[in-house]
């Protein structure tokens, strides 16, 4: 082994250290008001296109052109990167060798894949160049979509195709949840949106009172979803805002319920119990709801996603994901790894901060979309 060999071993080394023992490091801090609330909520009433201008194409039906190119730019700076980092570990190869493989593995755990799966995915191409030792690497995309794209498929659970909600006669209800500034909100004032779209009647719960512009931030977002909200002051009980949503809810005839929640850290036992609470209050209106608990990762943290996803589900009985901030960042892989090694799906990522900047989760759609030349 050459110089230059035990230098790139050992800088594999340190990539591979620095994507998997990134510890979940939120510091309390978080729980700190960021945002200066005021400038925040100008900034939202200013950014939030209007709905008449983008009434548009329908969120559960066929996936159309316009959902495709608003995917495509979404992608963008993941898909620069990865295609870099492909091209400079094919340079000058004509061949998928052993140090093209080596390379590759260092390209996905670069790109937030995650090291299991991405061990998962260079095995299955190990196989293939096994049957065929001269796979050019002018073929290598290709390969790799249909790898990570049939890696996806094998877990039937993270397959939502369609929503169907299953209401019963009462309205079906998602409470909201995920560390601070993930994106909570604003995923809701897209959801909102989207159903309302569909046909759907839509009721808004602004149970986080914690923080003071947390409510009226939701509010301009029912407003544009034109939807109604049902709010308290702020510091009370969200428990109380969540059971006078679901009961108003159910009185009127909706469809949907779906909960903002104040932004919280998993290992804070007195704001999980909070939302023990807010579910167990809610039973009393709907005895089987919430019958989805919804946790938002923000997509461009990379591996801290994949970190407080684990966290989360330990703690609380999430059974849907929702991964934002695909647009701003480089780090979308972290789709493909989330997706592949969590038994909860990924339902909706968030490509941007329109309202019309959310989609359903479909994995042909998305490995397609990033391996598009
Ligand atoms: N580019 C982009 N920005 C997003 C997306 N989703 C949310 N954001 C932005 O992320 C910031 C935080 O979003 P919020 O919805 O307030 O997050 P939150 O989880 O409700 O935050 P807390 O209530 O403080 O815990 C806002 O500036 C949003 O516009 C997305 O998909 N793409
Ligand atoms: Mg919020």
């Amino acid at each position: 082994m050459g110089f230059f060999d035990v230098f790139k071993k050992k800088k594999k080394k340190e990539v591979i250290e620095q994507h998997s023992n990134s510890k979940l490091e939120l510091k309390e801090e978080l729980l700190e008001v960021k945002k200066e609330d005021s400038v925040f909520l100008e900034k939202q009433k200013e950014e939030i296109p209007k709905k008449e201008e983008k009434k548009s194409n329908g969120f559960f039906g066929f996936f159309g052109k316009k959902k495709k190119e608003n995917l495509d730019k979404g992608l963008e700076k993941t898909k620069t990167s990865v295609f870099q980092k492909i091209s400079r570990a094919v340079a000058g190869k004509s061949v998928v060798d052993e140090e093209v493989l080596d390379d590759l593995e260092e390209v996905l755990i670069a790109s937030d894949v995650g090291v299991d799966t991405t061990i998962e995915i260079i095995k299955k191409i190990e196989k293939r160049v096994a049957i065929d030792k001269y796979i050019n690497t002018k073929e290598l995309n290709k390969i790799l979509k249909e790898e990570i794209a049939e890696l996806l498929g094998k877990n039937e659970l993270n397959i939502p195709k369609d929503f169907t909600i299953t209401n019963s006669g009462n309205p079906y209800v998602i409470m909201v949840v995920g560390v601070n500034g993930v994106g909570k909100t604003t995923t809701i004032g897209k959801l909102a949106y989207l159903f309302d779209a569909e046909g759907k009647k839509v009721y808004l719960g602004a149970a986080d009172t914690f923080r003071a512009a947390a409510v009226d931030q939701l509010e301009v977002w029912a407003n544009r979803a034109n939807v109604p909200m049902v709010r308290q002051d702020m510091g009370s009980d969200p428990a109380s805002v969540a059971y006078d949503t679901v009961a108003s809810a159910k009185a009127n005839g909706a469809d949907v319920v779906i909960i903002d929640t104040a932004g919280r850290l998993h290992n804070k036992i007195n704001l999980m119990n909070e939302l023990k609470k807010i579910k167990r209050v809610m039973q009393k209106v709907i005895p089987d709801s919430p019958h989805e608990i919804l946790l938002v990762l923000d997509g461009s943290t990379g591996q801290n996603a994949f970190e407080q996803a684990k966290q989360f589900i330990k703690a609380t009985e999430v059974n849907s994901l929702a991964l934002t901030k695909l647009d701003g960042t480089a780090k979308g892989g972290v789709v493909i790894g989330i997706s592949n090694q969590f038994k909860i799906p990924v339902k909706y990522i968030g490509i941007g901060e329109g309202i019309e900047d959310l989609q359903l989760f479909n994995k042909v759609e998305f490995v397609d979309s990033l391996f598009k030349t």
